[in-house]
């Protein structure tokens, strides 16, 4: 049957045991979005509101879902649920200053339409890319199954979105994990232009559950009653009986993708089949035959809804537009944190960096009971490096989660434990293999606050580094891919007192933190370390050797080429920089030392151009200027992916260049 084209799906509703009332309850509140969208259509051709995703014609399915679950379980619709919002109460003129861009929505003009969240209303809204959004559903489920609390969450997306790899990746993991998430797809039709028959080549998505071992349905999704008993049947046993469950609702897109964009690529006769299976219209005829509906009563309720439409409108349209303040957007890209010193004990050991991560991790596992650490082999196993060697067995499989190899999903899925409040440690098994979590990372993790407030209390791991011939993709170190996203915190630490203080802090932190772990210093670099647990503030920078001639800035495994290169020039006076926190920067600690040297050189692993070391350069020339005696000087790998032969390797790193620039500014 294709859903399109399908002919035979009647409109026979079952009231089962819903009340009069209820029945009447659930036409008003398709109604309100419905006269709402109408009223916004007729302002967007005034041009008083910028862009409209309609939902017209697919009000039954936000609306029957939404009214199926219990208030405090978690909903995250799309651009085409406003009955998600409306049927969870959201106060109108919120939801009108949010289209604004105004200060009384929920970003505070910092994002349109529907993407937003609010804890209040338990709506976690969209981003563009749509599909991360499922892996969050996961994680928020995650969090109420971990806390044994029989909560289901809901999540939606629209057919086009599940040809997104996040789809598969969250299906995947709720089904592994038993997640109590129920997947609504709505099969519009269309995806702005593309029809579903462009979009997947299955019969019908319901059909893709039984590839996930997974329960699915197929719903009519122009009939609520259909809807809300169905989804209530399956909420109650999810809640009992944890597991996910993927719903396929059978709709039809009828306005353009956006208002603006247009229908006519869609068949005459097709729409006019559609307009003729209004949900709201069949409906309305449904319980006038029952008796529960007059035209005298639907009349008055349509009067009584305009009323509260003009009402909260002109609160909208009366409330002042957003001014720009530079602090105050500065100040929102972070969550608050306030850091707290914790001083350990005097007990030290000889350890190397691997165990001083994994002493800080397992640590930090202690002392926060609401953290769980996810990532590839890292349960029995304890992880391809063995951070998290015996944390199964002390912990629990709850909180130390062997994935799936999914790193988009995982990464979603940290973001939506947060969103329930918990914590999520990731381990990238090597950091080369974020640029499969990349989009949430970039997108949903570190623009989170600034957008709607949340926090993304999330630290991910990033085993990183060349020099162990490992090749072109297992060898990268990719912070600049990171430090560039305003919203994100990076920490590379080169010593181990360093990693165990510095991961404490960044799990302690509730944003979202990079934390990467060069793999060639994970065994060959000791150091003293105190056997307490611990904290180190980010962005402060430590100044290893201190010298009069030369300012080095290094971190990571450029800190060790550079001690190694100054070994052998004990004659030279030289402030030797090691970052630690790359984001945010220690710049003060640089500009002082530069101020005082005048002469600064560079060095990081990574290749040059776009890299950190480039952005300090600018930044010591912008504001030290006068004080330098010869250019800023930048060291770093070699314009091409990370070769695996020796001699290559060696070639490509800056390990023997940096020599080789220090002699020259040395003698410039
Ligand atoms: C990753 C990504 N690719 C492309 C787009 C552009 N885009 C936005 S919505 C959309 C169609 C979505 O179709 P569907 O999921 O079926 O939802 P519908 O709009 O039909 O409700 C497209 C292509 C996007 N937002 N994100």
């Amino acid at each position: 049957m294709n859903p399109v084209t399908s002919k035979d799906m009647a409109f026979t509703y079952d009231r089962k045991g819903l009340s009069n009332k209820e029945l009447l309850g659930l036409y008003k509140k398709m109604l309100l979005p419905r006269m709402i969208e109408e009223k916004m259509l007729v302002l967007l051709r005034q041009g008083k509101i910028s862009k409209w995703f309609s939902g017209i014609g697919q009000e039954a399915i936000a609306v029957g879902v939404a009214s199926a679950l219990e208030k405090d379980e978690y909903i995250l619709p799309m651009h085409r649920n406003l009955g998600v919002f409306t049927t969870r109460e959201v106060p109108l003129h919120r939801l009108f200053s949010q289209w604004q861009g105004k200060a009384g929505g929920f970003t505070g003009g910092r994002d349109r339409s529907f993407h937003f969240g609010t804890q209040e209303y338990r709506i976690v809204g969209m981003i563009s890319h749509l599909g991360p959004q499922m892996g969050v559903a996961d994680g928020i489920a995650l969090a109420h199954k971990i806390r044994k609390e029989q909560k289901i969450t809901a999540v939606f997306t629209g057919e086009g979105g599940t040809s997104e790899g996040d789809f598969h990746e969250a299906l995947n993991v709720a089904a592994v994990w038993d997640l109590p998430v129920l997947f609504c797809v709505e099969n519009n039709g269309y995806g702005l232009s593309t029809p579903v028959e462009e979009q997947f080549k299955c019969k019908n998505l319901a059909d893709k559950g039984a590839g996930y071992g997974m329960e699915a349905h197929i719903i009519d999704g122009n009939n609520i009653l259909d809807i809300y008993n169905k989804v209530s049947e399956l909420t109650e046993s999810m809640r009992k009986d944890p597991r996910p469950v993927l719903l396929e609702f059978k709709t039809f897109r009828r306005r353009g993708h956006e208002e603006a964009s247009g229908t006519k690529y869609v068949p005459a006769e097709l729409m006019e089949y559609w307009e003729a299976r209004d949900p709201i219209a069949h409906y309305s005829e449904f319980l006038t035959r029952e008796g529960i509906l007059s035209g005298e009563k639907d009349k008055l309720l349509r009067q009584q809804m305009t009323a509260a439409i003009q009402e909260n409108l002109k609160k909208a349209f009366d409330e002042a537009p957003v001014t720009f303040d530079e602090e105050r957007e500065l100040g929102n890209v972070y969550g608050k944190f306030e850091y707290r010193e914790t001083v350990p004990g005097p007990s030290m050991k000889n350890i190397r960096l691997v165990d001083a991560v994994s002493q800080g991790l397992e640590q930090a596992m202690e002392r926060f009971d609401d953290l769980v650490v996810m990532g590839q082999d890292i349960a029995e196993y304890g992880g391809v490096f063995k951070v998290t060697e015996g944390f199964a067995e002390k912990f629990g499989r709850e909180r130390v989660r062997n994935t799936p190899i999914c790193e988009s999903a995982i990464v979603s899925a940290a973001m939506g434990l947060s969103i329930n409040r918990m914590k999520a440690v990731v381990e990238m098994q090597f950091a080369d293999f974020v640029s499969t979590g990349f989009n949430p990372l970039v997108n949903y993790l570190a623009k989170v606050h600034y957008r709607w407030g949340q926090h993304a209390d999330v630290v991910v791991r990033m085993p990183c580094g060349a020099g162990v011939g490992a090749g072109p993709f297992h060898s990268q170190t990719n912070e600049a891919w990171f430090t560039k996203t305003p919203g994100l915190k990076v920490v590379y630490p080169a010593f181990p007192y360093d990693a165990k203080g510095l991961l404490a802090t960044a799990i302690e932190d509730p944003n979202p933190v990079l934390f990467f772990e060069h793999k060639a210093l994970y065994r060959s670099i000791y150091q003293e370390v105190p056997e307490d647990y611990y904290t180190l503030p980010l962005g402060k920078a430590s100044v290893l050797r201190e010298g009069n001639d030369i300012t080095v800035i290094s971190y990571g495994a450029g800190i060790h080429w550079a001690l190694e290169a100054l070994e052998e020039h004990q004659e030279i006076g030289v402030d030797l920089i090691d970052l630690r926190t790359l984001q945010p920067l220690d710049t003060e600690t640089i500009f002082t030392s530069v101020r005082k040297t005048g002469k600064v050189i560079i060095l990081q692993e990574d290749t040059l151009f776009g890299g950190v070391a480039s952005d300090i350069s600018a930044m010591i020339v912008e504001n030290c200027f006068e004080h330098l005696d010869a250019p800023v000087q930048r060291v770093g790998s070699l314009e091409t992916p990370v070769p695996f032969a020796g001699a290559l390797e060696e070639g490509f790193l800056p390990r023997q260049r940096f020599k080789a620039a220090l002699h020259r500014l040395l003698v410039y």
